[in-house]
This record gives structure tokens, C-alpha cells and sequence, in this order.
């Protein structure tokens, strides 16, 4: 058998995608809670109000910065996705009891930050909100399904990004820390995996969703990501106090990379494209920034602002396991002519010899395994295979049935590829959750059309439909692979 016994197979979600309740119970306003659709591929939009009162509306694609002091807040007549989202707050016993028909292991969550500190700096935790989340830990436990906790989930409370710029602000640090510590104290005895941040390296080009940071420039950027790694390093070792058996892993977002010739510029350009997915896993594997980060700021002139024992932390709060989403693979080329604008993001080369989905996101199953041996290779811990899958716009037929093949087949060549990597190369692979195991919105464009599910929810792209639950035929497949252990695909 190529996965070991305790292979943690499950699902992946997040809070601001699939719980709703937006303002139930004493939760505050994420920065999730500000992002209405987007019109584009890979886009979001925000409106907000600037100093002088004036309101604007941007798109914002990818994630550029909005205007300095401008406030972000929800604003009447727009629909924001996240508000209801499928309403897993209301649902999740119904929802986990299908998670424990298919025979998850494990489910992958987020916690909504502002759920329990609703403005970020809150002297007290919300109450409420706790509760909320021992529900659901009980209620999968019930089934023996493990949680997996990501703590931080584009669930930044907005009240950190209007008063303090989000992470650009080191006091943030402390917020996080005292956040993580609640919950960490809190949920000692039923959760064991976490990840400090969901795609900390997303960071770099979506600063305001994914921290609160309304600045773009490099130098901003680089001291929000310095925070975030401050933040994760003294939470990993807080947490190891608190529960010696914690696993506290990051989380990154990865993807296989080719030169599109072997023009030896081109295979600069892989060097130099493979060294920035490197930088986030470098420092939270190795503790250390990289030489190759210290001489771009070098060349930038970014001089990051730091306090004594900053290294210290940095070098002690290294991570127990790496989580990482996987989707497609890209390709580099110094022939800017290859460009075309139907990927993934606002342009993208394309890989002649792999087929794309309806997002343009290139479908590489080999990719997968190249990424896996990579990063055993580079870091030598236990990987885990956190978001993985396809976006696809699902027919409902008749009667109800969903005849969703094209995403079988998809998972089914990334689970065959994963096998590979663990039988024929020996990579040490603690589990797989596929992204959006039941249907909810996409972070990249707010969608409900863009499907990743198992499990069907009844609602439209204008925030319509009564959210019914029902099983697509991919939800009796994964069962199979679940209790095969991955041996029937
Ligand atoms: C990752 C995010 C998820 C998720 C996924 C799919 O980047 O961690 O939150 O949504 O991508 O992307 P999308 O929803 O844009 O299809």
C-alpha cells in the first residue's frame, strides 16, 4: 500500500468562503467581508470611502494597493459574497454528516479571526464566537474526523487594516500572537494540526485581502511579510508550550514551474522564478532569510525595520510540516511575445503540452509530483497536500444528479501522481484535502459557478438559491478512494 495507515484524507475549506453569518453572534468585519465580485478571470472589487468622503469602487486585480487612508466597508445595493456564503454556520451538521459518509479523516477549516477578536485588538475574546468552533470540533470528533485548523485565511479583521494598515504595523504581531494563543488554549485537547497563514506567499501580490495592507510597495510589502513571519515563528513555538503535540505547519502556495526552451536565459529565468516560491517555505523551514532575498532588497534599497532578537525568533519558530495548494504549473520564457492573457492571472505563458480549465489553470498531475519531491528534497519534513482540484461550472440535471467526471478524472491523475511520489520516491506525504470539498465561493472572483465540490449547494452567482445540500457522483468516488487508501482511483 503506497499511503501510510494514518493517511489524513479529507477536505479543505475556509471561513470567509463557506460560513456566512457575517455579523452573527459578535463577529466583526473581515477583510473578506469588503469584496464583492469581481468582472475578470482572477479579480475581486472593493468599494471604500476616502478621507474626504468621496466613495470609489476598484477592481482589483491582482490585488493591487487602494489609496492611502481610504477606508474599506461594505456599502449598500453591492452583493457580498462571503455574507451568507453557503452558510455553514447554520449547516455544519448536515454538512459534516456527508464529510463522514465519504469517510474524511480529516476536514481542513479555517477559524474567523474576527469571529473571535471582531475588531483584531480586542482586549477579550468573543465568547460566541469560541462556542462556535467547539461545536464544530465536538461535532467532527463525534466521527473521529481530525480538524485541521488554519488560523489565518484572507479572515483579517477589518477594523486592523482601516486603524493600523494590517500587518504593515508590528503591533499586529502582538494581536496575532494573543489571537492564536486564545485559541490555541482554548482547543488544546481537540486540535492537533494548524497552519499559521492559508498561501502566506499570496501576500506579495494580494496584500489587501490577504493582510489588510492597503500599501503595494515593495518596501511595504517586504516588512507586512517580515511581520507575518515574526508572528508565525512565535506562534509556533507558544504553541509546542501549550500542547507539546501540536503540529504547527505553514502553508504555501505552490505550483511546478518550466523554462518554455532550453535557452540558458530561459533557465535563468526558472532559477530566479523557483528561488521567490522559495522564499516563504526558506524562512519558515530554515529560520533564515536566503542570500538571494537579502541582495534583491539590497538592490531595492529596502532596508526591513527590525528589533533586537527578531533573529532569534525567526530561527527558533520554525515549522513542524509543510502545507501547500497545488492547481497547475506555469511556465517562464524570456520571449515576452509568448504571453497570452487567458491565464491564470492577467497573463501567463502557456504549456503546449497540457490542457487547461475553464479559469485557464493549466492541469499538470506530474507537476504534482515534481512539487513533492522538491520540496522533500529542499526541506526534508512532512508534506501536506492542503488545497488541490478544479474549478468547474457543474450541470445539474433532471434529477438532480451531477455527473461531474471531468473532476474525477482531474483528482484521480493527482492522486495517482502523489502515489508515484510516495511509492517510486519516497516522499513523506501525511495526507490530501482537496479545496472546496463541498461547493462555496471563490476567493479568486467571488464566484458560486466556479465549483469544487463533492457535495452540491443550490446557489447562484446573484446570491440566490436555498443552499440545498446534494451529492455530485464525484461524492461516491472519493468515498471509494478513501476507504481503498488511495488504491482505487
Ligand atoms: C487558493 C485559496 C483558496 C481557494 C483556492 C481556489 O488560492 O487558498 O482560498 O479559493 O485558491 O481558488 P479560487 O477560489 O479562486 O478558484
Amino acid at each position: 500500500m503506497a499511503f501510510r495507515k494514518d493517511f489524513l484524507w479529507g477536505g479543505a475549506t475556509a471561513a470567509n468562503q463557506f460560513e456566512g453569518a457575517y455579523l452573527e453572534d459578535g463577529k466583526g468585519l473581515s477583510t473578506a467581508d469588503v469584496m464583492t465580485n469581481g468582472s475578470h478571470k482572477s479579480s475581486r472589487r472593493i468599494t471604500y470611502t476616502m478621507p474626504d468622503g468621496t466613495k470609489k469602487s476598484q477592481t482589483v486585480l491582482p490585488f493591487q494597493s487602494i489609496p492611502e487612508g481610504a477606508i474599506l466597508e461594505c456599502h449598500e445595493g453591492e452583493y457580498y459574497p462571503s455574507h451568507q456564503a453557503i452558510d455553514f454556520y447554520h449547516n455544519y451538521k448536515e454538512d459534516i454528516a456527508l464529510f463522514a459518509e465519504m469517510g474524511f479523516k480529516c476536514f481542513r477549516l479555517s477559524i474567523n479571526w474576527a469571529r473571535i477578536f471582531p475588531n483584531g485588538d480586542d482586549a477579550v475574546p468573543n465568547e460566541k464566537g469560541l462556542e462556535f468552533y467547539d461545536n464544530v470540533f465536538d461535532e467532527l470528533l463525534k466521527y473521529g474526523i481530525e480538524p485541521v485548523v488554519t488560523i489565518s485565511h484572507y479572515e483579517t479583521p477589518l477594523a486592523l487594516a482601516n486603524n493600523y494598515g494590517g500587518w504593515l504595523d508590528r503591533r499586529v504581531i502582538d494581536f496575532y500572537v494573543n489571537y492564536c494563543n486564545t485559541i490555541f488554549n482554548r482547543y488544546k485537547n481537540k486540535v492537533k494540526y494548524w497552519m499559521t497563514f492559508n498561501e502566506i506567499n499570496i501576500m506579495d501580490f494580494m496584500p489587501v485581502f490577504a493582510g489588510g495592507v492597503t500599501k503595494s510597495d515593495a518596501k511595504s510589502k517586504a516588512q507586512a511579510v517580515y511581520h507575518q513571519f515574526l508572528g508565525s515563528a512565535k506562534v509556533v513555538q507558544s504553541g509546542h508550550k501549550i500542547n507539546p503535540e501540536f503540529k504547527i505547519g505553514m502553508m504555501t502556495a505552490y505550483g511546478s514551474t518550466y523554462a518554455l526552451s532550453c535557452n540558458t536565459e530561459d533557465e535563468l529565468l526558472l532559477m530566479k522564478s523557483d528561488q521567490q516560491r522559495h522564499f516563504f517555505s526558506d524562512v519558515q523551514c530554515r529560520g533564515v532569510y536566503p542570500q538571494y532575498k537579502l541582495k534583491e532588497y539590497e538592490r531595492l534599497g529596502i532596508k526591513l525595520d527590525k528589533q533586537e532578537g527578531d533573529d532569534e525568533i525567526l530561527k527558533n519558530g520554525t515549522v513542524d510540516y509543510i502545507g501547500f495548494s497545488y492547481y497547475s504549473s506555469s511556465v517562464v520564457s524570456t520571449d515576452e511575445s509568448k504571453r497570452v492573457t487567458d491565464g491564470n492571472m492577467s497573463t501567463s505563458i502557456l504549456n503546449p503540452y497540457l490542457k487547461s480549465t475553464d479559469w485557464g489553470w493549466q492541469i499538470d498531475p506530474t507537476g504534482l509530483r515534481l512539487a513533492l519531491n522538491r520540496l522533500q528534497e529542499r526541506y526534508n519534513l512532512p508534506l501536506f497536500i492542503v488545497e488541490n482540484g478544479m474549478g468547474a461550472i457543474d450541470k445539474v440535471e433532471a434529477d438532480g444528479s451531477v455527473h461531474d467526471d471531468y473532476r474525477i478524472e482531474y483528482l484521480a491523475r493527482h492522486i495517482e501522481a502523489m502515489k508515484k511520489a510516495v511509492e517510486e520516491d519516497g516522499v513523506n506525504l501525511m495526507g490530501f484535502t482537496p479545496w472546496g470539498c463541498i461547493d462555496l465561493v471563490s476567493a479568486g472572483t467571488g464566484e458560486m459557478r466556479k465549483r469544487y465540490g463533492f457535495i452540491y449547494v443550490d446557489k447562484n452567482d446573484d446570491g440566490n438559491g436555498p443552499l440545498t445540500r446534494s451529492k455530485k457522483d464525484s461524492f461516491d468516488w472519493y468515498k471509494k478512494v478513501i476507504s481503498s487508501n488511495g488504491e482505487d482511483v
